[in-house]
């Protein structure tokens, strides 16, 4: 039984040994490396090159490294009728929601504008107001935007959230569909975008969108970079529209240096680090997955590569 791996950062060796810990009997090969492919039953990777997993004749379960599935699903040659399975492990929520909770107390505490006051060496107050006023929106109620709404509540801020699909969750007020957007927009002071890439999706955060927050809304961007219309958010934030945002994605990764973001004084840039699959924990999920399938048993949880999520 062998499984192939294929990560795109530094972390071979913490899956090796999180997987050989887990389940020593797993033949773990490098991508580069895949001797028969004919022995490879399951592939763990991240942003495979495109067709690549078609060299597998033999694969039961693609497993993501990452929550997002965008990777797999804009390969037109993926191996058909095999599952895919994203990641969904307790290190990944945890990273996302501290991420999140930081930045919307970042804008909430308008430390923008005291690093722009730091350095011009200016000594200034600005007025505090409580949390309660600030109405956090998280865009995706699913499994890392429902975390982030459930954490935010605790700190006070009013939460909203938008989905496809109409969900209940306590202490957040929930809009859903088309029919719900610009409803819920327009009750969004800070607006986090934790939804997947989809076909639906795709330009979502676009000037229409952000004509529909309130004047000065900050914007958390966390999903994807294909989210957002760049040209839109530039012209937002160069017109106060958007107060300021924290990019953590972007169309072109790794951001060119040639990209306005990079200095633009009301954004903070982040290189797609607001959280990270954990191998040590997410190697539970993978495990736990290959021992289903090698049970007669469906993996979990399997994507929708029709819907795109
Ligand atoms: P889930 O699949 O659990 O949740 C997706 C949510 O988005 C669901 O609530 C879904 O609605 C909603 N949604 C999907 N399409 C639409 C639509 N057209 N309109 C409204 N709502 C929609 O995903 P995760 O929470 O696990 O992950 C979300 C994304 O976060 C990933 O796809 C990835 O792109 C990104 N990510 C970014 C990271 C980073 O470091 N920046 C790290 C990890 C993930 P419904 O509930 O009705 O199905
Ligand atoms: C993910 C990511 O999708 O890291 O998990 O972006």
């Amino acid at each position: 039984m062998a499984l192939i791996l294929k990560t795109d950062i530094d972390r071979g060796d913490d899956w090796q040994t999180a997987l050989a810990t887990l389940m020593p009997e797993l033949e773990v090969r490098d991508w580069a490396a895949p001797g028969d492919p004919a022995a490879i039953e399951f592939a763990l990777v991240w942003a495979p090159e495109r067709g690549a997993l078609g060299r597998f004749p033999n694969l039961k379960a693609i497993f993501s490294i990452g929550a997002g599935i965008d990777h797999l699903a804009s390969d037109p040659n993926l191996p058909a009728g095999v599952p895919v399975v994203r990641m969904v492990e307790p290190g990944l929520s945890a990273g996302m929601v501290e991420f999140v909770v930081m930045s919307a107390l970042y804008h909430h505490r308008f430390m923008l504008d005291y690093a722009a006051q730091q350095r011009d060496k200016a000594w200034r107050e600005i007025a505090q107001i409580p949390t309660s006023r600030r109405r956090v929106g998280v865009m995706g109620l699913g499994v890392l935007g429902g975390a982030c709404a459930a954490a935010l509540p605790r700190f006070g801020f009013p939460v909203a959230g938008w989905s496809r699909t109409l969900k209940t969750q306590a202490d957040v007020t929930v809009f859903h569909g088309a029919d719900g957007l610009i409803p819920f927009l327009n009750r969004c002071d800070i607006l986090v975008c934790l939804l997947p890439l989809t076909a639906e999706t795709q330009g979502i955060l676009n000037a229409d969108t952000f004509a529909a927050l309130p004047r000065g809304a900050a914007l958390i961007s966390v999903g994807r970079g294909g989210h957002t219309v760049e040209a839109d958010l530039l012209a937002a934030l160069d017109s106060g529209q958007i107060g300021g945002a924290t990019l953590d994605v972007f169309r072109d990764e790794p951001l060119p240096p040639e990209s306005p973001f990079w200095n633009h004084p009301r954004v903070v840039v982040t290189p797609h680090i607001a959280s990270m699959t954990i191998a040590e924990t997410a190697a539970e999920a993978v495990i736990e997955n290959i021992r289903r399938v090698r049970a007669g048993q469906a993996p979990a949880p399997i994507v929708d590569l029709a819907r795109g999520y």
